[in-house]
C-alpha cells in the first residue's frame, strides 16, 4: 500500500527561545507541502512555545515516561506533552537507551503509554558498528524491534525509525542496499508480530546524518517511508529541502 511520507526533526538538546523563528518557518513550508507529514520533536523547555509558534503543525517530545506522574526526576509524562501542545513523541532513541539504560521492555512500556494516551509514536531501533561489522545487524535490529513493540499498537499512529548508531551525527550514512535490506527485514518483523495488514500501515523511517543532499537517494529505497532528522532539522534552510525531497 502507499504510505504517506513522514519527515520528523529531532532537535535533541539544541534550541532556545531565540530559535523559534526556525520552527515557524519550517511549519510554513510544511503547510505549503501537504503531500508529506512533517513534525519537530523539541526539547521539553520549548514544547509549549514551539506549539504556539507553529499553530496546526505537529510538535513532539523526545521521550516519555510510562507512568502518569510520580517521583521521576527529569522525566516527562504523556499528559505533560499533550498539555504543552504536543502530538507525538520519540521513544527508544539510542541516545536515551544508552544514557538512561533503557531496556527494550522499557521502550515498549513508553510506547504503549504514549499510544494509549493519544500520541503518535516514533520508535527507534538500530545497531552499533561492532554489531554491523560482525554481520549481525539484521538479526539484532529485528529482535530489538520485536522486543520494543507495544501490544496491539494503532499502526496509523506508530512509526519505526531505523537509526544505525554508527551513522548518527557522524556524517556517515548507510548505503541504499544496507537501508533497503534492513527496512525490508523490519517490515517482515512487523508482519510476524502484528500481522501483514497492520504491518503494511506502519511507516519505517531512516535516521542518521540525513541531509538535503542524500535525502532523495534514501527516500527512493523500498520500504523507506520518511526520515528522522537530527542536525539538519535545526534550521529551515537545511530541513525544508529534506521535506521537499520526500514529496
Ligand atoms: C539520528 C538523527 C536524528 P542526525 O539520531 O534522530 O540525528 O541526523 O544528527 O544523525
Amino acid at each position: 500500500m502507499a504510505r504517506r511520507m513522514l519527515v520528523a526533526g529531532n532537535w535533541k538538546m539544541h534550541g532556545l527561545g531565540a530559535d523559534l523563528g526556525e520552527v515557524t518557518m519550517i511549519s510554513m513550508a510544511a503547510e505549503k507541502n501537504r503531500r508529506v507529514d512533517t513534525a519537530l520533536c523539541m526539547p521539553a523547555t520549548l514544547l509549549h512555545r514551539a506549539a504556539a509558534a507553529a499553530p496546526g503543525f505537529d510538535i513532539g517530545g523526545q521521550d516519555v515516561h510510562p507512568e502518569k506522574g510520580g517521583a521521576h526526576t527529569g522525566e516527562i509524562s504523556v499528559d505533560m506533552i499533550k498539555d504543552a501542545g504536543g502530538a507525538l513523541t520519540i521513544v527508544g532513541h539510542s541516545e536515551r537507551r544508552e544514557a538512561c539504560g533503557q531496556s527494550d521492555g522499557d521502550i515498549a512500556a513508553r510506547a504503549a503509554a504514549a499510544l494509549s494516551g493519544g500520541l503518535h509514536v516514533i520508535l527507534c531501533v538500530g545497531e552499533s558498528l561492532d554489531v554491523r561489522e560482525a554481520g549481525n545487524a539484521v538479526e539484532r535490529v529485528t529482535s530489538q524491534l520485536k522486543a520494543s513493540l507495544p501490544a496491539d499498537p494503532d499502526p496509523n499512529r506508530l512509526a519505526i525509525a531505523y537509526e544505525p548508531i554508527w551513522a548518527i551525527g557522524t556524517g556517515k550514512v548507510a548505503g541504499p542496499e544496507e537501508i533497503g535490506e534492513m527496512h525490508s527485514a523490519l517490515r517482515g518483523a512487523l508482519s510476524e508480530s502484528l500481522g501483514a495488514e497492520c504491518a503494511d500501515k506502519v511507516r519505517i523511517l531512516y535516521g542518521g546524518s540525513v541531509n538535503g543532499d542524500n535525502a532523495e537517494t534514501i527516500f527512493a529505497v523500498d520500504n523507506v517511508d520518511g526520515a528522522l532528522v537530527g542536525g539538519a532539522s535545526l534550521s529551515a534552510a537545511k530541513f525544508v529541502p529534506i521535506i521537499e525531497a520526500a514529496s
